[in-house]
């Protein structure tokens, strides 16, 4: 296994199901000479692998709600709900479960199928799982898929709230290892990747990503990705982020990232994990309808749509729906099995 055509000719006859085990790893150079394509070459063979798995007219609806806000004490140099800098994020306690029942109920009837809730914890003690445990089910009850970013979870919590009907947990590497350093001090990835396999232990699909645009080389992004494709089994759903520098944290000056560049990314993700949803996630508002769309073609098929992500701005629903109504898109209507 060498070229990067066989790996991808491998991975593409996967009869398998995502669940399998993989039979192929993916080398960051092999995934470095993914981003090198020729633009065109490279959407072309983005499009042709998410024809292959994905109705390309199909777009899943996520939504995201902050159930706990701000005074987080990890340093992740992106976030503006870590204490440590100064965003005016102010710091809440954990929502109660009416509130978030009235959340989803509106989430639901603006067309959205997943339902993701996200606090700024380091890690949940137990009584927050348990908490936690009856706003997912909550959530379930009305017939939504639920999705939960909690920070590192310890022995028995991913069990908990599997229990509780969580089917994703969300948890991102972020970057690539060599990067990881100059961004978080105060965990490392190999505390991140403790966190994904119990997740995986316990049966809940992994929702895992990373930001891209943080002053990051290309290498590094092609390790971020040879990381999650090398996870075994990838995950089912796979966000990508671009950077929203937000004015506090240390990354508030950081110059935008080439928006071809995140363009590739998506599609570089598309073809190495084939089955995943990928998911185009922050940073649509400062993207513009045209480069979204280029998302579109590369692969992404899933949005977090509402007004807000946790606690920057997301595009408006009216202009989601105008937007995809423009490309002819549609909203996926049952919730994804991939
Ligand atoms: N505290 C939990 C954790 O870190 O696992 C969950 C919430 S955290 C905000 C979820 C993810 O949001 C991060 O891993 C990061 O990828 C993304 N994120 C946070 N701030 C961002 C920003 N300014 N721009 C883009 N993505 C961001
Ligand atoms: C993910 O990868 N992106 C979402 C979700 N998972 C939780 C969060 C984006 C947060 C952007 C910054 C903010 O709004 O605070
Ligand atoms: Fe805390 Fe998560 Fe933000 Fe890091 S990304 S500071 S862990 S809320």
């Amino acid at each position: 296994m060498s070229s990067v055509v066989e790996q991808t000719v491998t991975l593409h006859r996967r009869a398998d199901a995502i669940a399998a085990p993989q039979s192929a790893r993916w080398t960051v150079e092999a995934v470095q000479a993914l981003f090198a394509l020729p633009f065109p070459e490279l959407m072309h063979r983005a499009q042709t692998v998410h024809r292959e798995h994905f109705d390309p007219t199909q777009i899943e609806f996520a939504t995201l709600l902050s159930v706990k806000t701000g005074g987080c004490p990890e340093d992740c140099g992106y976030c503006p709900q870590s204490a440590k800098f100064d965003t005016g994020v102010e710091a809440s306690k954990l929502m109660e479960p009416q509130a978030v029942l009235q959340a989803a109920q509106l989430a639901k009837a603006a067309g959205a199928t997943r339902f993701c809730m996200g606090a700024a914890w380091r890690a949940p003690k137990d009584r927050d799982i348990e908490k936690m445990a009856e706003l997912v089910s909550t959530v379930k009850a009305l017939g939504m898929e639920t999705c939960a970013t909690l920070g590192m979870l310890n022995d028995g919590h991913a069990e908990t709230l599997r229990d509780a009907g969580l089917d994703y947990y969300n948890h991102n590497l972020d970057s690539a290892p060599d990067f990881y350093g100059d961004i978080i001090t105060t965990r490392d990835y190999q505390d991140r990747l403790d966190t994904l396999e119990r997740v995986r232990g316990a049966g809940v699909k992994v929702c895992c990503g990373g930001i891209v645009g943080m002053g990051e080389t290309r290498l590094q992004r092609a390790g971020l990705i040879a990381q999650l494709a090398n996870l075994d089994p990838y995950p089912e759903s796979v966000p990508i982020n671009n950077l929203v520098p937000v004015p506090g944290t240390p990354l508030a000056d950081q110059p935008p990232l080439d928006p071809f560049e995140f363009v590739r990314t998506i599609a570089v993700a598309r073809l190495t994990m084939p089955l995943a949803r990928v998911r185009l996630s922050a940073g649509r508002q400062q993207m513009g309808d045209a480069v979204q769309a280029l998302c579109f073609l590369a692969g992404a098929n899933s949005i977090f749509y509402g007004d807000k992500l946790l606690t920057t701005g997301n595009p408006d629903t009216h202009a989601d729906l105008d937007l995809l109504q423009r490309l002819g898109l549609r909203q996926a209507t049952t919730p994804a099995t991939a």
